[in-house]
């Protein structure tokens, strides 16, 4: 958090909404995507920034395919903290567990957004019981009146004399 700066870097299974929820944070932001039947979906990275009161926040999407773990490493690099996004229309799976047991064994602040709340088959209490202890928010990621919000309440746990 040096300099007023934060690096945030979102993790997440494949599809759970993490390049949606930086493009909701910032419509600048840039990313590297390849198109496929089944959708777009994060080959590199993804790249955005926020401001939360005076601190610029710079916000690293990871590709949540399992093969790109080399990828997820580079990105993780001096990170300051962690989100996890979390498809709560979908069930849980190891990969995202994994992510979770990995942030709280290495001791990195870690925030839970349970995602996709708007769709029908949504079950975010069935999620938040497999994250007790977290600090966890309801969002809808194309959203920015909840992504924001979320974003802001985390940051000012790292800094909180904001
Ligand atoms: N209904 C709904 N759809 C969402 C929400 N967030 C993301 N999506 C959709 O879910 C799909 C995947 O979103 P992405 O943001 O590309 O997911 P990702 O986690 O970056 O995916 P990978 O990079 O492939 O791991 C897209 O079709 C999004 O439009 C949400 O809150 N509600
Ligand atoms: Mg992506």
């Amino acid at each position: 958090m040096a300099g007023g700066k934060v690096k945030l870097v979102i993790f997440g299974a494949y599809n759970a909404g993490k390049s949606t929820f930086i493009q909701s944070l910032d419509p600048n932001a840039r990313h590297v995507e390849a198109h496929t039947t089944n959708g777009d979906t994060t080959v590199a990275l993804d790249y955005g920034r926020a401001h939360v009161h005076a601190l610029d926040v710079h916000l690293f999407g990871t590709p949540g395919q399992e093969r790109f773990e080399f990828v997820r490493q580079i990105i993780s690099r001096g990170m300051d903290a962690a989100v996890l996004m979390v498809d709560c229309s979908a069930e849980l799976d190891e990969f995202t567990l994994h992510l979770y047991e990995t942030f709280i064994l290495q001791k990195i602040p870690v925030a839970v957004m349970l995602n996709k709340c708007d769709l029908p088959g949504a079950c975010p209490a069935t999620a938040r019981a497999a994250f007790r202890n977290a600090q966890i928010f309801e969002i809808c990621a194309h959203e920015p009146a909840r992504t924001m919000p979320a974003l802001t309440a985390f940051v000012e746990t790292l800094a909180p004399d904001l």
